[in-house]
């Protein structure tokens, strides 16, 4: 098949016209993206494990493992590497091609790097793709990282440029840009998306994906997480969002990202079959995969696995993208 070569120019004028559009019109275009690069019915799972758990020094008015907010998590030491490949030969049984470890730090301290590369080398070794998120790394700590085999590192822009200081205040957009000018220049995988139902407007949620699109190289995946409200964070209480708007904010990342793996990732677990079908014909080929997000609740394997029969959806390797294979 043609593929069009993907833009790399998209203005917010455009983006907010896409968001405007009749839903059905969306779909169709977001289909006809996902097609010119996926098989349309294959979809990605990736395990999550926090590996280091809250008490985060971070002010990331969303997240329960803030220490400035009192969620009633209880902070936890770095795990130990045989737990970490326990757990992720386990997500492996389970049929995750990829496994991705989470960390609640504002950056890795320079003791924690032989860790995290004895953990990411030996998860490499069961044959799972790997996936690492960290907070902020500099250029040596990219390429530490990718010398020990990370396929992937996770960092999200979260929102706008222009709503992040609503949402973070100990660290910058800018931090955020240049933590993933390094991933990208140590030659690994970039996963970088945001949230929806922060109380963003919908120009955000658009500044957001321009950003993100007018990379000079596109994400390679792309996680679309729907706010989860935890007691005792700033955003809890916030008036839930119209679920289309988040359905409409995964079609518009899959036409601007077209050959990028789109994730429904947290927030699935207050999702019905329906909305989530929705989300996959909205062009997410790609999910968290597993019991448990990094603290909150997601759904259960054996629910994922029915929901993908009655869709005809079929777990991935990791090579599914028509690119990668030709
Ligand atoms: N501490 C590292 C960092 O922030 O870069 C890595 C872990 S952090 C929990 C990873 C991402 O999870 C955040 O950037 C955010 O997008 C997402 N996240 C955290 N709490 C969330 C929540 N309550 N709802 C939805 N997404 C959330
Ligand atoms: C991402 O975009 N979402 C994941 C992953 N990357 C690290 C994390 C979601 C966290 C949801 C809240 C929690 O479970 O603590
Ligand atoms: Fe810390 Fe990451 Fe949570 Fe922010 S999102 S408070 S950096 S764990």
């Amino acid at each position: 098949m043609m593929q069009a070569p993907t833009r790399h120019n998209w203005t917010l004028d455009e983006t907010l016209s896409w968001f405007a559009k009749p839903m059905n019109d969306l779909i169709f275009e977001a289909q006809m993206a996902l097609r010119a690069h996926f098989n349309p019915n294959d979809i990605q799972v990736s395990t999550l494990l926090s590996i280091k758990t809250g008490g985060c020094p971070e002010d990331c008015n969303y997240c329960p493992q803030s220490s400035k907010f009192d969620t009633g998590l209880k902070a936890e030491k770095l795990m130990d590497t045989q737990t970490v490949i326990a757990e992720a030969t386990r997500a492996k049984q389970a049929g995750a091609s990829r496994f991705c470890m989470g960390a609640a730090w504002r950056s890795p301290k320079e003791r924690d790097m032989p860790k995290v590369i004895e953990m990411i080398t030996q998860v490499k070794a069961l044959g799972l793709e790997t996936c690492a998120t960290f907070g902020m790394i500099d250029a040596n700590q990219a390429t530490q990282l990718k010398e020990a085999g990370l396929d992937y590192y996770n960092h999200n822009l979260d929102t706008s440029e222009e709503f992040y200081g609503e949402i973070i205040t100990t660290r910058t957009y800018q931090d955020r840009l240049d933590t993933l000018q390094h991933v990208r220049n140590a030659g690994m995988n970039v996963c970088c998306g945001g949230i929806v139902g922060m109380g963003e407007a919908v120009h955000d949620r658009a500044a957001m994906l321009v950003t993100l699109a007018n990379m000079p190289t596109h994400p390679e995946s792309v996680p679309i997480n729907m706010l989860v409200q935890v007691e005792g964070t700033p955003l809890k209480g916030l008036a839930a969002l119209d679920p289309l708007d988040f359905v409409r904010t995964i079609a518009v990342a899959r036409i601007m990202m077209p050959a990028s793996y789109v994730r429904l990732s947290a927030g699935r677990e207050t999702m019905d079959d329906a909305l989530q079908a929705l989300c996959f014909a909205a062009g997410a080929n790609s999910i968290f995969y597993g019991e448990k997000l990094l603290t909150t609740a997601n759904p259960a394997q054996h629910d994922d696995m029915k929901l993908f029969e009655r869709l005809g959806l079929k777990v991935a390797s990791a090579a599914s993208r028509m690119s990668d294979a030709a």
